[in-house]
């Protein structure tokens, strides 16, 4: 090895060691001061003369990892307080995400929608958005005019049967449904999957798609749904898939392609992964578990 050589690995070994020994001492910082801390209070405590006092500050983490974590998602993290309190930023903040998420659940998909994408448009046996969101049972069954209207409309034996509900939040289709339909209905055909001409539920549970698919004698059944929000996420849609469908079919069976939004998976890519997700479904002869066991 020549001179130059030696030196970088030397100036290479010696800045590797230095880095572990920071994030050594680093990692050991946060138990020996909390240590010293709480041995501190127990003495006070000991003679009787304990009183209320502040934690250490230390520095857990790195602050430039944490800023990384923090651009990588909507979540809040590390949000910091004063006192035992939040920042009033941040309450004002908590308090806009729970309202956008109550505005979500209680929300529902303008009239016209259903037309509007094209949709054979059917309901639950719920009659108001209270009640779907008090009985889940009734948002898995169709009202007798729907299950009417879905035999007398609704395409026999297609491989895949596409339905859209507005499911728990009903933005969620307003806002994706738009642009995930036509690209899932284009990469399903292109994948040469037969269709059937697409259903709208209104109050619906995922559960709704045994129905449907029973009655179409649907190979597999495919629902475009609201999620449940979370704080501040009100736009999010899932896929749930069901092949082979039957009344009460487990979801153990199904599968769920979740977050399309914006700001998650967008429209485009989850028509691609669902197209992906039903190739090797019916390659498999069954998803879920059956699935994920088979290795396909
Ligand atoms: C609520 C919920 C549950 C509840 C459902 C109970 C209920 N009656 O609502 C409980 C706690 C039981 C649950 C369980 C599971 N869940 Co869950 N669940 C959710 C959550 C928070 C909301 C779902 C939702 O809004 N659905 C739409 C409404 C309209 O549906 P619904 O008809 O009211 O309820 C049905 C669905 O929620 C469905 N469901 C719930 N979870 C799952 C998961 C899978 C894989 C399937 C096929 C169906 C399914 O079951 C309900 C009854 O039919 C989502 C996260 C999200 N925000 O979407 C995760 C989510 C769907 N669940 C998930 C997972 C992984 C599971 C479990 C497999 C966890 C586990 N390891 O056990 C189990 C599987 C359930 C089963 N085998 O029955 C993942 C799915 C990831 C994926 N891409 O496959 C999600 C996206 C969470 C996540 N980000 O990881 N879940």
């Amino acid at each position: 090895m020549s001179e130059i050589d030696r030196k970088a690995v030397e100036a290479a070994v010696r800045a590797s060691l230095a880095e572990l020994l920071q994030a050594q001492e680093r990692a050991e910082a946060v138990p020996k001061a909390f240590e010293g801390d709480l041995m501190s209070q127990r003495a006070r405590c000991d003679d009787g003369t304990c009183r209320p006092r502040s934690m250490p500050h230390v520095p857990v983490f790195d602050k430039s990892e944490l800023a990384q974590l923090k651009a990588a998602t909507p979540a809040r993290l590390a949000q910091g307080r004063t006192g035992t309190r939040y920042l009033t930023g941040v309450y004002v903040g908590l308090r806009a995400e729970h309202a956008i998420a109550l505005d979500a659940v209680h929300g529902e998909v303008p009239d016209d929608l259903p037309q509007k994408l094209g949709c054979i448009s059917l309901r639950t046996r719920c009659k108001s958005r209270d009640e779907y969101l008090l009985h889940p049972d009734a948002g898995r069954r169709l009202d007798d005019e729907s299950a009417k209207r879905l035999t007398a409309e609704g395409t026999r034996g297609a491989d895949v049967q596409i339905i859209c509900g507005d499911g728990l939040a009903a933005w969620a289709l307003i806002e994706n449904g738009p642009a995930l339909l036509p690209a899932l209905t284009n990469a399903l055909t292109a994948a040469r999957f037969k269709l059937g001409k697409p259903l709208f539920v209104k109050f619906a549970r995922v559960g709704v798609q045994d129905e449907i698919g029973v009655a179409l004698q649907s190979k597999c059944t495919v629902i475009l749904v609201g999620e449940r929000p979370g704080l501040g996420t009100g736009d999010s849609l899932s896929i749930y898939t069901a092949f082979n469908p039957r009344m009460g079919q487990d979801n153990a069976e199904k599968d769920c392609i979740s977050n399309i939004r914006p700001l998650g998976l967008k429209p485009a890519e989850a028509a691609r992964e669902c197209t992906q997700l039903l190739q090797r479904t019916f390659a498999a002869g069954g998803g879920g578990v059956k699935l994920t066991q088979s290795g396909t």
